[in-house]
């Protein structure tokens, strides 16, 4: 490709949804979005990947009057060969600056060579008032695609093509609150259509993002290795004089001990969000429903295993590898079933125990006492540290960016999840979180690539 750098003008009627297609785009939280019409007031250039490999979006403020616009470039051109020539006329008039700024700040980037984005809402009917914007980018010269955006419904986006087609080139409908990551990149596909000179370059660039998406799932299982590594081993302790003192600090060292857990647990949500380029939610991130308290046990089934499942993996993990283990994890009736229903007795009987810590004072060598508090012992206390987060994983990595609401928890998937690995894998997955619980040392690799599977 030549210096010519490959960018797109995101334009239209004010609140059609132009910085939201931005936003998701460019993977950017921080574009101002709103129910406001004329929240955009300059144009303000974006970019998708890195500066070399990458393209550029150019988020610009609504048309505002462009009957008028179109009559002062009608009085400049008389014929087809000048109307480009006009358009960058009236972007370089100062008089033009001044009567109508919002026009010529989207008009720039096309004068400059930017692709036409032209972006129109599909719940709302066609009019002949766009017909002034729609002539007006046509002067541009430029190469153009309209993206319907569906707001509240799809209902005039048939009428909507037809108008449109007559206009633009390419015409596709987009949605930057649902279109998924094969969506997004289906539509950069689209856009090599527009200019061919660009065409290799944005191919380059789709490879790179599906990349960077491999990239990003590779560090949320990493980052969950090593919470669930850090949370299953943590003990909070300290020194005492004597069995007395140890008694007294021990209330401190449990509240220590829950609060290190807990601020660990939002350092990983923290790191994922990051990961996936949240940064307004991950600022806002006491006010999101987040998963509900790390130590709210009663949730503990919904997260991690249920009881029954527990009671399987305990045995599974006791038993020498054979046929009953194998039966055991045997296809999606995982965990389910007779089989899993006729151990369920043993199964409460260990489990149903409240005491979640282990609790300790123990004489030093030197004299005096160490008190502890932690670590963990319960068995479905790795499986809750998983289903947790890779619940918030599955809200996050398939966030569009333009999306602003409040994380939507439901139930978590944990089970099925895990039911859908194949054999060896859910083994794997077992024997170290029942190693983690037992404080013994995991294959930290192995863990973090059997995680990966689940992500
Ligand atoms: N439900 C839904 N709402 C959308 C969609 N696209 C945009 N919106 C909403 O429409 C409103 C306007 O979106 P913006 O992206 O700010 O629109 P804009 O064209 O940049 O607006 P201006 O900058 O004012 O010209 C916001 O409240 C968005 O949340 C969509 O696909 N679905
Ligand atoms: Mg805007």
């Amino acid at each position: 490709m030549n210096n010519e750098r490959v960018r797109f003008a995101v334009v239209g009627h004010p609140n059609k949804g132009k910085s939201s297609i931005v936003s998701t785009l460019s993977q950017d939280d921080s574009i101002g979005i709103s129910t406001r019409s004329g929240t955009t007031t300059e144009a303000e250039e974006y970019g998708v990947e890195d500066e070399r490999s990458g393209y550029r979006l150019i988020d610009t403020p609504g048309f505002q009057r462009p009957h008028k616009v179109l009559q002062w470039l009608q009085s400049r051109a008389t014929t087809a060969e000048l109307r480009s020539k006009a358009v960058a006329e009236f972007v370089a008039d100062e008089d033009c600056q001044k009567r109508f700024p919002d026009e010529v700040k989207l008009l720039k980037p096309l004068v400059e060579g930017a692709a036409i984005l032209y972006v129109v809402d599909g719940s709302r009917p066609y009019g002949s008032e766009y017909e002034a914007e729609m002539e007006i980018l046509r002067w541009s010269g430029q190469p153009s695609m309209a993206l319907i955006n569906p707001i509240e419904s799809d209902e005039h986006v048939e009428g909507w093509k037809n108008a449109l087609e007559q206009y633009f080139k390419l015409v596709r409908i987009f949605n930057p609150m649902a279109a998924d990551f094969d969506k997004q990149l289906e539509l950069i596909e689209a856009f090599t259509h527009l200019k061919p000179q660009w065409s290799e370059h944005l191919k380059r660039v789709t490879e790179n993002l599906r990349q960077r998406r491999e990239t990003q799932k590779h560090n949320c299982s990493v980052i969950l290795t090593r919470l669930v590594d850090d949370l299953c081993f943590y003990q909070q302790s300290q020194k005492v004089l004597d069995e007395t003192q140890a008694t007294i600090i021990q209330p401190v060292l449990e509240k220590q001990y829950f609060s290190w857990m807990i601020k660990r647990e939002k350092e990983a949500f923290q790191e994922l969000l990051a990961n996936y380029q949240h940064f307004q939610t991950n600022l806002e991130v006491a006010e999101l429903s987040l998963p509900p308290d790390l130590f709210d046990c009663e949730q503990w089934y919904m997260w991690g295993l249920s009881k029954t499942q527990l009671a399987v993996v305990t045995t599974i993990a006791g038993a020498a590898a054979g046929a009953s283990a194998d039966l055991l994890v045997a296809g999606s009736s995982f965990m389910m079933g007779a089989v899993a229903g006729s151990i369920l007795g043993f199964s409460s009987a260990w489990f149903g125990a409240d005491k979640l810590l282990t609790t300790k004072v123990k004489g030093l060598p030197l004299g005096g006492y160490e008190a502890s508090y932690g670590p963990m012992k319960n068995k479905n206390f790795p499986y809750v540290v998983i289903g947790r987060f890779l619940h918030l994983y599955q809200q996050i990595s398939e966030r569009n960016h333009a999306v602003r609401e409040s994380l939507d928890i439901q139930n978590s998937e944990l089970q099925n999840q895990i039911s859908s690995l194949e054999k060896n894998s859910q083994k794997e997955l077992h024997s170290a979180c029942g190693q983690l619980v037992r404080q013994n040392k995991i294959d930290f690799d192995k863990l973090q690539k059997t995680l990966l599977l689940l992500f």
